[in-house]
């Protein structure tokens, strides 16, 4: 067949697989009439049919083009039968319509009582095939039926393949960027131990030397927690961090923290990604300089949490690495312990671990039908949406409705419902991040 006649199959055929509505009820004549004229879609058949006579098809909707499974030559075959019924039809209409004449001629005569037998025979005629025409119409729909349910399967095949291969390949891309981080790292450590050059630049003056993050400052001597500059990635800009020389041995960098409500955290991606907030009070260090940081050297992360009552807990991961901005920032935190309990792996449902980073303005989180940033006004790895939530709203006292507050789900009695509903967040949050080889 010619593409133009093939245009109102193939709008069909789209219209079939919910590619296309085809919102219109005007007579077929007329629907043909414009599809010649104006349809963009090209519907053609490609390379050689296999015995059964299904061929490979294609799509062209410009500039879009699809390959069809050769099941598609099937549709062709149900469509080719849709036209010869119309055309069946129409000659049966127009023999009726003779018919009805003849009968009119016919019964001026009959008013003297005369009867032609003509009609009789006539009417037997139409009876057999109005009687084919049913059956044939019986076996296409039955044809159209069985089509349709496979194009279901078809199209349920191929979501799956979709889904299936998207996640394999953020698994792959993911696991790569951390295998690679680890080989780098090594490397680092061999050449510092083997490498006369490597030598004689660590024995130059301290000046000289590369601060990638706290614990190097630590090392030279430096014990009061201040705001230092680090290099973690020495192809990249430094930045200035606060230092923890305190807590459990110190050298820590601090990426997060919470005490007073004086910085608004409820921010787009852009203030997520370079930071926002006082370093000496309350900020988030920023997602680009997180990643920097975790990818120069193997980390581990220590959250110290603080409730209205003055308890105070902790929770240590072992394992932490941000992704970079391209992998949306993703969240690999494993290897709990501690004494505020696994909130970011809480059950199978609430898990941030390898979760995306959502802000209000950017949903990248697991819940289909909204943005957990938005709802819970913050930026977090959400899944849908979540266990814990250290960048949620400063609140000052007990407070009601959405818990968009400062939360850790494994918080003692956190979950607990209070009378009234009120709900309690935390007073106060630290995250912050030490080589995990590193010896205070
Ligand atoms: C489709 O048909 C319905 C009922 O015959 C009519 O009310 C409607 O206006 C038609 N729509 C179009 C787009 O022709
Ligand atoms: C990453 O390393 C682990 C173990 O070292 C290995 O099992 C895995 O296959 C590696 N992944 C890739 C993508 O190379
Ligand atoms: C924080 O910022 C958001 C977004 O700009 C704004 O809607 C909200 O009112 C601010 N909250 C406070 C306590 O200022
Ligand atoms: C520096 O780091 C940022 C954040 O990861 C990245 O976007 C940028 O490409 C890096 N620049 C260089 C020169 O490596
Ligand atoms: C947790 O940390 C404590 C103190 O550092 C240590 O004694 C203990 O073995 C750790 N437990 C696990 C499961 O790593
Ligand atoms: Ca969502």
């Amino acid at each position: 067949m010619k593409p133009a006649s093939f245009c109102w199959l193939s709008s069909a055929v789209l219209a079939a697989y919910g590619l296309l509505v085809v919102a219109n009820n005007e007579t077929e004549e007329i629907k043909d009439e414009t599809a010649r004229d104006a349809c963009p879609v090209r519907l053609e058949s490609r390379g050689k049919c296999d015995e059964g006579g299904q061929c490979p098809y294609q799509v062209s909707l410009p500039p879009l083009t699809i390959q069809l499974p050769r099941q598609f030559g099937r549709i062709e075959e149900v469509f080719k039968e849709v036209q010869n019924l119309k055309e069946m039809v129409n000659s049966l209409k127009k023999s009726c319509q003779d018919c009805k004449l003849q009968a009119d001629d016919s019964r001026d005569p009959g008013r003297n009582g005369l009867l032609s037998p003509s009609p009789g025979s006539q009417g037997e005629a139409d009876d057999n095939r109005v009687r084919e025409l049913e059956s044939e119409v019986n076996k296409l729909s039955s044809d159209l039926k069985n089509a349709k349910e496979e194009i279901d399967l078809l199209q349920g095949r191929l979501e799956k393949l979709n889904l299936v291969n998207m996640n394999n390949i953020e698994n792959y891309v993911d696991s790569k960027v951390a295998n690679l981080t680890s080989v780098v790292n090594s490397l680092d450590g061999k050449c510092s131990s083997k490498c006369p050059i490597q030598e004689q630049i660590q024995s130059r003056p301290v000046q000289h030397l590369i601060y990638k993050d706290c614990s190097d400052y630590y090392t030279i001597g430096k014990r009061s927690s201040e705001i230092y500059r680090v290099t973690p990635d020495p192809k990249n800009s430094s930045f200035e961090v606060f230092c923890d020389m305190e807590t459990m041995g110190g050298g820590w960098t601090v990426l997060q923290a919470r005490l007073d409500g004086s910085t608004n955290f409820t921010r787009m991606w852009r203030d997520y990604k370079v930071g926002f907030g006082n370093l000496r009070r309350e900020f988030w260090l920023g997602n680009d300089k997180i990643h920097l940081l975790t990818k120069s050297k193997e980390m581990i992360l220590r959250i110290d949490l603080e409730d209205f009552n003055g308890v105070k807990l902790y929770a240590l991961y072992d394992q932490f690495y941000v992704a970079s901005e391209f992998l949306r920032y993703r969240l690999h935190v494993g290897n709990y312990n501690g004494t505020a309990g696994d909130a970011l792996h809480f059950s199978k449902h609430y898990n941030h671990d390898l979760k995306f980073f959502t802000t209000p303005d950017r949903d990248n989180d697991r819940y289909p039908s909204g943005n957990c940033g938005l709802y819970y006004s913050s930026g977090w790895w959400f899944d849908a949406c979540l266990s814990a939530n250290l960048n949620g709203k400063y609140y000052h006292q007990k407070y009601r409705g959405v818990r968009n507050g400062i939360f850790w789900g494994t918080w003692p009695g956190i979950s607990e419902a209070q009378p009234g509903g009120y709900k309690s967040s935390l007073k106060e949050a630290k995250m912050m991040i030490r080589p995990k080889h590193f010896k205070p």
